[in-house]
């Protein structure tokens, strides 16, 4: 049979092989299993942890976390979304080619090492926020599938002789980022775009990496996340329709 392009780069269902033999990979699979796991454990009865944003079925939450006088805030936000699968959530986040199609705090991103299909260390650059140094990022990304129709991206910051920190303009920021995606069908049917519920975790921890004003950090992130959420599910939801559904 024909198979179209984005069926060759979807995520694979197993680990590929190229990213088994990395020196990364002890690394990736370690915290990749930590955020995976942590991702679908609920923030109810945990304490310190406060709602800040809600439209639909969209719920984000922050904890408060200060050290040093910088903000590090975690955050934690899940999401429902009907039509599309876990793999085709995570196939849009992992895929350089779409980023800049919904990441609107990005400046410029980079492929650092391409390691295999389903892992890649970026170099990206972020907009500006007033009055702050700009910052930049240098991470890992890795697509797995979990049990329970489960995908999920996760990112981390890592080092790369080629791109030192705090060299140029951009203070380096650390971060890991987890999205991890669940999608559901009423049992005995066939899944379908009309029956499919994919259930989204999606967790952040951004170390601003120096100083930036703590009031205008905390206003950036409540607009932003929302804002990244909404946008990237949608965006999704838009590039799927009329195209046949991929578990
Ligand atoms: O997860 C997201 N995107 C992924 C692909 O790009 C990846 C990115 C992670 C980096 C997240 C840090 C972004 C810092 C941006 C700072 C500039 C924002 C300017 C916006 C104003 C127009 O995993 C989606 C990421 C959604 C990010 C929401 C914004 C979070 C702000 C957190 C505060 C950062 C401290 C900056 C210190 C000045």
């Amino acid at each position: 049979a024909e198979h179209t392009r984005d069926e060759v780069e979807l995520p694979p269902p197993a680990v590929d092989n190229r990213l088994t033999v990395h020196t990364l990979w002890p690394e990736i699979d370690r915290i990749s299993t930590e955020q995976i796991q942590a991702a679908f454990e609920g923030v109810g009865g945990q304490i310190g942890w406060q709602l800040f944003a809600e439209e639909g079925d969209m719920r984000m939450y922050r904890r408060e976390v200060e050290v040093d006088g910088m903000v590090m805030d975690p955050l934690k936000a899940m999401h429902k979304v009907r039509g599309v699968s876990a793999r085709e959530m995570c196939h849009y986040f992992f895929n350089p080619r779409y980023r800049y199609e919904w990441e609107t705090t990005l400046e410029n991103m980079n492929i650092v090492e391409a390691i295999s299909s389903d892992a890649i260390v970026f170099h990206q650059t972020f907009k500006r926020i007033w009055p702050a140094s700009q910052r930049d990022a240098l991470f890992w990304s890795h697509v797995r599938s979990a049990p329970q129709h489960t995908y999920a991206v996760t990112n981390h910051s890592t080092t790369n002789e080629r791109y030192p920190a705090n060299s140029g303009a951009c203070i380096r920021l650390i971060v890991t980022v987890c999205l991890a995606c669940r999608s559901e069908w009423p049992p005995g049917q066939q899944p379908s775009r009309d029956n499919i519920t994919t259930s989204i975790a999606y967790c952040s921890t951004v170390n601003p990496g120096g100083w930036a004003p703590a009031g205008v950090l905390r206003a950036v992130y409540k607009r932003e996340y929302p804002k990244f959420l909404k946008r990237f599910t949608s965006y999704v939801l838009e590039q799927c329709r009329d195209k046949p559904l991929l578990l």
